[in-house]
């Protein structure tokens, strides 16, 4: 299934991490890679064998390592391929691409190593993002899932729901030619049956895709609260860094402040926010706006009370708001439990936590919940998956559900068969099957290069 068709140029790239390092790798990929690959060892190169030799250009040694060669198809980029594995030395490196360059080899831009390897089919596009995915994965799980991915497995998904709608497009548009029995064959068929199949399917593979985002992307978790709960010392303690500051002056934090952190192998992203107040200063009212929209676009809100200053009707008014009809769920803690005597079992309701941010009490029970509350503990990821696929599973969700009512409805059969077109395309869209060429660039410019 391959896109290409395009006559590509030889590119090379530094594959590994800038900086120095015990080996350092550059990477050739495109017609002439071998040729430029084997002036540069002077020795002829064989296909899947390691070549120890002397990297040169003309006259001058720049280091000596090995070099492997991969002969199309039979490779990453699904081109020639040559890997030259020198000194991880920066100066090496940049002789060795130079010399590359001079032979006909031009610099290549972010990702166009994978990029390739889509256009000639040798990954499709859910498997590429994989690919950047695997490699900005900061966390086990994230790592876990994006190899899976990689592997194949949900694009395997998609594929398989592509076929099935496929088919039935097929069928259905059969019927356009025969106008007097399509609602007959149709029902025969039983195509509304098989629409709502392919319902329960993707919303079955977006329930698993959300959480494939959230250990991709990270769990958006807001702290929002009155001044002075302890919402930055709760950031704090949660970061185990002093990342926010934190006094005793009310309205201290203005902006919003980011921290990235693992918890129970989950990666999280906290925001800690201005506490909500009325307030005459204007950057702290700029604060406290952008502390109400994260509290409607964070996956997880957590709302912090001074335990030692709320009374029973105001835990109430907490707990009662903690499963909002709309918006992230919540959970609310009670900060500063050094503070009061213990709370009574009156007081424990369930998502509500008693800690204190400044000795730690009840921090370690916290986190536990936080990885609960955003559904990921316990269930296996299978899959690591972006933003940009959950669009094109709804877009596809909301045009298969049209086409059912349609039919329910006995519209004509083309405009049946134009939504489950368009629901068809937009899973094309996750695969890479139907991407706009702008999309892709898009997408694989936030690749590293040599990638
Ligand atoms: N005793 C006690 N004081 C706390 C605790 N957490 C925060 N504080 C204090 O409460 C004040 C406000 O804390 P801060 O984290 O800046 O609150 P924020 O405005 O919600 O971000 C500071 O003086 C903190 O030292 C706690 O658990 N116990
Ligand atoms: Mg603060």
């Amino acid at each position: 299934m391959s896109r290409g068709g395009v006559q590509q140029d030889l590119i090379a790239a530094v594959a590994t991490p800038p900086g120095q390092g015990g080996i350092g790798v550059v990477r050739l990929s495109g017609p002439g890679a071998r040729d430029v690959g084997e002036a540069l060892c002077g020795c002829e190169l064989t296909p899947r064998r390691a070549t120890f030799a002397a990297f040169r250009d003309g006259e001058d040694v720049l280091d000596e390592g090995i070099a492997l060669y991969f002969a199309e198809p039979a490779s990453f980029t699904g081109e020639d391929v040559v890997e030259l594995q020198c000194h991880g030395s920066p100066v090496v490196m940049q002789q060795l691409l130079d010399a590359a360059c001079a032979r006909g080899a031009r610099l290549a831009g972010p990702g166009e190593f994978s990029e390739r390897a889509f256009l000639n089919g040798k990954l499709d596009l859910a498997q590429a993002e994989a690919v950047a995915d695997l490699i900005a994965a900061t966390s086990v799980a994230a790592a876990r899932a994006a190899v899976r991915s990689l592997r194949g497995e949900f694009s395997e998904v998609v594929h398989r729901l592509a076929e099935t709608l496929a088919q039935l497009r097929m069928l259905v548009e059969a019927c356009i030619d025969f106008p007097d029995e399509d609602v007959e064959f149709l029902e025969e068929a039983d195509v509304g049956g098989q629409i709502s199949a392919l319902l329960r399917a993707l919303e079955d593979l977006r329930g698993r895709s959300q959480q494939g985002q959230l250990v991709n992307e990270g769990i958006h978790v807001a702290l929002i609260g009155p001044p002075n709960a302890g919402k930055s010392s709760l950031l704090n303690a949660l970061a185990g860094e002093e990342a926010a500051i934190v006094t005793d002056v009310p309205g201290t934090t203005r902006d919003l402040l980011k921290v990235d952190l693992v918890l129970s192998g989950m990666p999280l992203r906290l925001i800690d926010t201005a506490g909500l107040r009325d307030s005459d200063d204007t950057v702290e009212r700029i604060g406290i706006a952008r502390a109400r929209e994260q509290a409607d676009v964070a996956d997880l809100v957590i709302v912090v009370l001074d335990a030692a200053l709320v009374d029973a009707a105001a835990i109430d008014a907490a707990v009662s708001a903690l499963a909002p009809p709309q918006g992230p769920r919540r959970l609310v803690v009670m900060n500063k439990l050094d503070l009061i005597a213990d709370p009574g079992p009156a007081n424990v309701a369930e998502g509500v936590f008693w800690i204190s941010a400044r000795t730690g009490d009840g921090v370690e029970r916290l986190k536990r919940a936080i990885v609960d509350a955003a559904g990921l503990s316990g269930a296996e990821i299978g899959f690591t998956a972006r933003a940009r696929h959950l669009e094109s599973l709804d877009k596809a969700y909301d045009a298969l559900q049209k086409a059912d009512q349609q039919l329910r409805a006995g519209e004509a059969t083309e405009i049946v068969a134009e939504e489950l077109r368009d629901g068809h395309n937009a899973l094309g869209e996750i695969v890479g099957t139907e991407t706009p060429d702008d999309l892709l660039g898009r997408i694989f410019s936030e690749f590293c290069i040599g990638k």
